[in-house]
């Protein structure tokens, strides 16, 4: 899964007109470089993020989420806790749902049944604008399977079929570096509730942590280290930046679990 950053900074016609363009560009290169799925969002939900009004979100991601739709060969993921882009995202085409919120924003289960599209339910201690602050856990991977446990059975209930689902364990969401190093040494713990597992970390800080806190920028071998532990865990989708190498890497792992088998 690409992760698609849309620049929200330009609101001249001319910028946003740019803007839109090297998104698109973007999103078509990740897609040559063997991305099977484009996740657009509208930083809303950023470690830190004050979060912003539906019209916003709606006024930044709708353009490209729609362009994208229409062009790519591959499906695009809208990140939103939102029921109304949910919905709007649905209407122009959209692939999937990823919500870092795992449907507790109001209406947001109902709206989500409704689009009949896959659902991706996130873990997050917290909420974004303080969630890093002091985060903690009895059994962090424990409570993050309890947690998801419960988003699976609240989506059921409001008639999203299990097999619509994809549960992630949240990297970087109300989690300390040590959290997030535990919850991926117990990946096999989220893999073993049945569902298929979505991880993202690329470049994330639990990366720079280790490396001396090098920035986001000089984080890609780390990151798809990082991609490599997952998948051998059983992750079956990635969520990165950095599309070429961490497909590359993904094929080795790949050669390795088929031969696990035997
Ligand atoms: C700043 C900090 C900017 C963090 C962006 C981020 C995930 C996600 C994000 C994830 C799923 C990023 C994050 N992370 N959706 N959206 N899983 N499902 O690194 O780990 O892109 S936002």
């Amino acid at each position: 899964m690409g992760v698609l950053n849309i620049t929200p900074d330009s609101f001249s016609d001319g910028g946003r007109f740019l803007d839109h363009g090297r998104a698109l560009e973007q999103a078509h290169r990740m897609v040559e470089d063997g991305a099977a799925i484009i996740d657009i969002g509208g930083e809303s939900t950023r470690p830190g993020s004050e979060g912003v009004s539906v019209q916003e979100e709606l006024d930044r991601v709708m353009p490209v989420l729609e362009a994208l739709c229409r062009d790519l060969s591959v499906p695009v993921s809208v990140d939103t806790s939102k029921p109304e882009v949910m919905r709007e995202a649905c209407r122009l085409g959209a692939g999937m749902i990823n919500d870092v919120n795992a449907l507790r924003a109001s209406g947001a289960l109902d709206a989500a049944a409704a689009t009949g599209l896959p659902v991706c339910l996130m873990h997050m201690q917290g909420q974004p604008r303080t969630m890093q602050q002091a985060p903690q856990y009895r059994d962090v991977s424990a409570d993050v399977v309890a947690f998801l446990g419960e988003r699976v059975a609240a989506a059921t209930a409001a008639g999203i079929p299990r097999h619509r689902l994809v549960l992630d364990p949240g990297f970087g969401f109300g989690k300390t570096v040590q959290h997030n190093y535990r919850l991926l040494a117990q990946l096999q713990r989220i893999v073993g509730m049945g569902l298929p597992v979505l991880v993202g970390m690329s470049r994330k800080s639990m990366i720079g942590a280790v490396l001396d806190q090098a920035p986001a920028d000089q984080r890609l071998v780390g990151s798809v280290a990082a991609a490599v532990i997952a998948a051998r865990a059983g992750a079956r989708l990635i969520r990165v930046h950095d599309v070429r190498a961490t497909v590359e890497a993904m094929a080795v792992v790949r050669a390795v679990l088929a031969e696990s088998r035997e």
